[in-house]
């Protein structure tokens, strides 16, 4: 069985980070260590929350594990709080990354044109250099516009989403795949580049007239348990897409919908019955 890390904060109460990494990336048959970095009560959306900084315990814990010998077939981050964090995963890269460990780096700072509470320009610029080191960055395409230090240009075309791709990809990830793009009426989904092959992918589904929070950190889990379960790139993004957009059905059928999240757990069946078995 395959075993992958995951770094980024728990947030008690709200559905994202490690609250939707754990069973998701469980559900797909794979095991998911957790090296949290921050204990929040509430993701940063809610109007109150409380922040507790983990930094400190990522350099033991990392040093613990490694004395253990303990290795991970991935490794796989999302929200990071702070550059003194960043500069703590690199090395965290550089100590566990193995011949065949995946890094897939979430650059989670951003949506809809704006930084999240706290972030900074400077911070998506280390964020950008942190990207370097990835097998494969699943940015949203604001996070890209400020990695790139470009402006965010919501009027795209086909074109404008290559030139942004090849962009991130020369910053030394090997694939991006932008999220949350749209090229027709209706439609939504995956715009990817392999710079290893030189080969664009795309992949779009129904479009819904509504937004959630922890889509984002629910399509980069589901896209990696995937990919440890041997399913290809390609397929690994458009299971993400499709898993996503059931979430989002389940969660507008629900009258009694959370506002802070979907409704994820409803739609794991889904999720597992698309995934590979393994043999026994
Ligand atoms: O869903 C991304 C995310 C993760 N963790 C925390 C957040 C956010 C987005 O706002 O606040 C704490």
């Amino acid at each position: 069985m395959k075993r992958i890390m995951t770094v980024q904060d728990i947030s008690c109460v709200g559905k994202c980070s490690l609250t939707v990494a754990l069973p998701i990336i469980s559900a797909a048959g794979v095991e998911c260590g957790v090296l949290p970095t921050a204990v929040l009560s509430t993701h940063t959306a809610f109007p109150k929350f409380t922040f507790r900084d983990l930094t400190d315990e990522i350099e033991p814990i990392s040093n613990t594990l490694k004395e253990l010998d303990i290795g991970f077939d991935a490794i796989y981050t999302g929200y990071l709080g702070s550059e003194r964090q960043l500069a703590l995963v690199d090395k965290f890269f550089e100590d566990f990354k193995g011949e065949n460990t995946l890094i897939v780096i979430d650059p989670v700072m951003a949506d809809n044109g704006v930084l999240y509470k706290g972030f900074t320009e400077k911070f998506a610029a280390s964020m950008a250099k942190l990207c370097s080191k990835a097998d494969l960055i699943i940015p949203n395409l604001t996070e890209a516009s400020f990695m790139l230090g470009i402006e965010y240009n919501p009027d795209y075309n086909e074109d404008y989403v290559r030139y942004v791709l090849k962009k991130l990809t020369e910053l030394g990830a090997k694939r991006a795949a932008l999220t949350g793009i749209s090229l027709k009426n209706g439609e939504i989904g995956v715009y990817y580049y392999d710079s290893t092959t030189d080969s664009y992918y795309s992949y779009f589904n129904e479009y819904l007239p509504v937004s959630y929070h922890g889509t984002g950190d629910i399509y980069a889990s589901a896209t990696l348990g995937a990919l440890m379960r041997g399913m290809s790139y390609e397929d690994s993004l458009s299971l993400a897409t499709d898993f996503t957009l059931e979430c989002m059905k389940y969660t507008l059928a629900d009258e009694n919908r959370r506002f802070y999240g979907v409704n994820f757990e409803e739609a794991l069946p889904f999720y597992i019955s698309r995934i590979p078995m393994p043999a026994k």
